[in-house]
């Protein structure tokens, strides 16, 4: 299965975590890194209390289900010691299944595509990067939600050779 994941760190050197993050990914036997996008720095969407974020966009194909494969993101978190501090606060580092192919899930503890997916441009922008003709199951084409997402003061800061 093809899937995106979308990755996010404020804390603790988060260009680092999001580097280390990729090379955790690749490093698992179930799963095949096949492109990241450039990172991103953005301002915090929520609390304004917090450092900007460092985002980015990796796209991976594996045969883990949707929960075999949150069961991975989870731990891979953990490896980074993910404390979470309060609803949409600060975060050593976040990885979303943003989408699992065309599939859906909405369970408790999870959702595909990921709500809100719209609505980020530190989601959006880098997935445009790597797969510009991506369909989103219910939301249509990624190049037509674009222009309703302004892009705001993300940009990007580096990129990432895998
Ligand atoms: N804001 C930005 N810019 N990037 C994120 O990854 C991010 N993640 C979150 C909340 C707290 C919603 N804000 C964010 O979970």
């Amino acid at each position: 299965m093809l899937v995106y994941i979308g990755l996010g760190s404020n804390l603790e050197n988060p260009l680092q975590q999001i580097k280390t993050a990729i090379d955790d990914l690749q490093s698992l036997a179930d799963i095949q890194v096949m492109s990241v996008s450039s990172l991103y720095q953005s301002a915090p969407m929520g609390p304004a209390d917090q450092p900007d974020y460092i985002n980015a966009v990796l796209s991976l194909k594996t045969t883990l289900s949707p929960h075999h494969l949150l069961d991975a993101l989870q731990q891979i978190e953990q490896l980074h010691g993910r404390v979470r501090k309060r609803h949409w606060g600060e975060r050593t580092l976040d990885l979303d299944i943003l989408l699992y192919g065309t599939e859906t899930v909405d369970d408790e503890r999870l959702k595909v595509p990921h709500p809100g997916i719209a609505q980020r441009a530190f989601v959006l922008y880098p997935l445009a990067e790597i797969a510009p003709e991506l369909e989103i199951p219910g939301l249509g084409r990624l190049q037509d939600l674009l222009p309703l997402c302004p892009q705001g003061d993300l940009q990007q800061v580096d990129k990432v050779h895998l």
